[in-house]
């Protein structure tokens, strides 16, 4: 965070934003940004990792005088004690979504729920072959296997790995994970076990094993945090999207638009904003009904627009084309424009402040689930065996608080771009002919260098999207091929980047490849549990090539990240072989130990690591080094 006082212009590169900015400065409605300038600088402890506060004998700060706790915790163990409940708290995050797929895909497959269907039997059967349950079965049968297969990975009590990552997992890089528990017994003498069990149980453990008097070695613990890192990625998150997938239909290429531009004066507008499509997908179905447009015109408004903003956001857009408001950043300045009837959330990433700011609008801030209430929130409760009853009546609140709108507050900034989007693993081999035979011998030849998944939230303390359209441009200039998710992904839509135009924006290569197989140069794969989709497609290549995942030039990158998921989700591609770029600085930086073996000493072990950078194009180049670096082997 710059320690002076940041002018408007430094804080974001999308004209929207600061558009919505200047108005807030005007009218005094507090943002992210006011809040960051109050609570900077930030305590150094904390930013460094060094304070703990796991029992009543503390809290402990670790200092060059006092280096040790209380309970006689050093640096290295504070710090990864630390490191990894933030990590436990972003798996839980993903896998709770997970959970809540399976459960009420269990629940339509058992024919209890019938506000839900199938909607894609052809990935569901996918799914099960890789279970070696029958297929020649009725879809009904199908699916209960599918689904017992599922809540299994979240309660089942042996010591075998997850169902879900024996499944899916390439063979050389399971035969690497076993390699690495064998390693780190012969040389410790401990056990240190990386193969997930189950998925609660391993966040459990990282909760267990930090508590006070418990692990209290920098490695041990860290070695439980990839464990549950890994999880996440093949286990709760990939539940979530192949789950979802069956329930709501895999995504195909489509065109959206993007930016607050998409919001309609004219109009009943409801943002949707958090995380599950089990909410998304119905609110937009309701607000889509004959009898709601309806309803919308006797309030004198055309009809209903719907937008997203965050993952929920991505997931609607990539089913279903609808338009994306923004990012995490745009969730206050959306209340702003002055034009949002309704702020309809569920889970993650929500910002507490959007209730009091609604109050400022006629904007109803309406929560859903009952695992999050928000002060000042009009909390409608979700329930998915009512799920068409309360999303319509989500709906018909937004309509009615469309009669209450100060025509005097609206204020739409008029910023719009065209995304092609969609690129579902399933999409991406469709578009390849079938195989990913077209894009390994693209990178073969040379046409492409490598791949980069980025993901990434946005953070006041970096200048908004600045870090990823930099990092982006850069690398598709390199004949890079960028995929990715999450913020990230919205960010490149609003950019322009993800329109077929953007290929005059890339290399030689990788826009002959774009051009051939007309796409753009930068593929949008979903919200962030969609990174498990970046996972599968890894793992397609290295089966094809039959090398681990280690062995591909694919390198990832999180960049303005914030969340404790973005914690996970870096662990798990490094855990799963992918070297990984981070920026801010995460709170490691009090333990030389812990940030040695996050940035080396992994490397040996899994292949994957961790890298700082600060500077876009840097960070760029050296991608583009560890990719070439990667490309000898090959
Ligand atoms: Fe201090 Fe140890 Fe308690 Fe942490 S666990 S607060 S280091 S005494
Ligand atoms: S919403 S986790 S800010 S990507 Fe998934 Fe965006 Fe990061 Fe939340």
């Amino acid at each position: 965070m710059p320690k002076e006082k940041r002018e408007l212009k430094d804080l974001s590169i999308d004209p929207a934003v600061l558009d919505i900015l200047s108005l807030a400065k005007q009218k005094n409605y507090e943002t992210v940004w006011d809040r960051l300038e109050r609570q900077s600088p930030h305590c150094k402890f904390g930013s460094s990792g060094l304070c703990c506060r796991n029992c009543v004998m503390g809290p402990c700060r670790i200092t060059e005088k006092t280096p040790k706790g209380v309970c006689g915790a050093d640096a290295a163990t504070i710090v990864a004690r630390n490191l990894i409940r933030a990590l436990a708290a972003g798996a839980a995050a993903h896998s709770d979504h997970g959970r809540a797929v399976a459960v009420l895909f269990n629940e339509v497959a058992q024919g209890k729920n019938k506000d839900y269907q199938i909607a894609d039997e052809a990935k569901l059967k996918s799914i099960a072959e890789k279970f070696h349950i029958h297929t020649s079965q009725d879809i009904t049968s199908i699916a209960k296997e599918v689904a017992r297969v599922a809540l299994e990975d979240f309660g089942k009590q042996d010591e075998k790995a997850l169902n879900f990552l024996e499944a899916y997992a390439p063979q050389k890089r399971k035969e690497t994970w076993q390699k690495v528990e064998e390693a780190l017994f012969s040389q410790t003498g401990k056990k240190m076990g990386i193969l997930p069990r189950n998925i609660d149980r391993e966040i459990t453990e990282c909760m267990h094993r930090t508590h006070m008097g418990v692990d209290n070695q920098a490695l041990s613990l860290l070695v439980q945090g990839v464990r549950t890192a890994l999880a996440d990625g093949w286990g709760g998150s990939l539940i979530a999207t192949e789950l979802q997938d069956v329930l709501f239909g895999t995504p195909d290429k489509k065109v959206i638009k993007a930016n607050l531009g998409v919001l309609k004066e004219d109009q009943v507008n409801i943002i949707v904003h958090g995380h599950e499509p089990i909410l998304s997908e119905q609110v937009v179905a309701a607000a889509m009904s004959p009898e709601m447009q309806e309803k919308a015109k006797e309030v004198g408004a055309q009809g209903i627009n719907v937008a997203g903003i965050c993952c929920t956001a991505n997931e609607v857009l990539m089913r279903l084309g609808v338009p994306v408001a923004g990012n995490m950043i745009h969730q206050e300045l959306a209340i702003m424009t002055g034009v949002v009837e309704a702020m309809v959330v569920d889970v993650q990433c929500i910002f507490p402040s959007l209730g009091p700011l609604a109050k400022c609008f006629h904007t109803k801030f309406i929560s859903t689930s009952d695992r999050a209430a928000f002060p000042e929130a009009v909390h409608i409760q979700f329930d998915e065996h009512h799920a068409r009853e309360v999303a319509q009546k989500i709906v018909e609140t937004a309509i009615e608080a469309f009669k209450e709108r100060d025509p005097q507050k609206v204020h739409i900034p008029q910023e719009v771009e065209e995304a092609v989007v969609g690129f579902s693993v399933e999409e991406i081999i469709k578009i390849l002919g079938g195989s990913p035979k077209p894009l390994v011998d693209a990178i073969l030849a040379g046409k492409i260098k490598g791949v980069v998944g980025i993901v990434g939230c946005n953070n006041p303390k970096i200048k908004h999207d600045a870090f990823h359209i930099s990092l982006t441009k850069e690398l598709i200039k390199k004949d890079i091929l960028v995929i990715g998710t999450g913020c990230w992904a919205i960010a490149a839509a609003k950019a322009g980047f993800m329109k077929l135009d953007a290929q005059a924006l890339a290399g030689e290569g990788l826009k002959e490849v774009c051009k051939a197989l007309d796409i753009p140069p930068v593929l949008h794969m979903g919200s962030c549990v969609d990174c498990s989709r970046m996972l599968v497609l890894a793992a397609a290549l290295a089966d094809y090539l039959k090398v681990d995942i280690s062995d591909l030039p694919l390198v990832g990158s999180a960049p303005e990240w914030t969340t404790e998921k973005a914690v996970s989700i870096g662990t798990y591609f490094v855990a799963s072989g992918v070297p990984v770029h981070l920026w801010p600085m995460p709170p490691i930086g009090g333990s030389e130990e812990v940030v040695g073996i996050l940035t080396e000493g992994v490397k040996d072990l899994l292949g994957g690591y961790f890298f700082i950078e600060e500077d876009p194009v840097k960070t760029a180049s050296r991608m583009e080094r560890i990719i070439m670096e990667k490309r000898k082997a090959f």
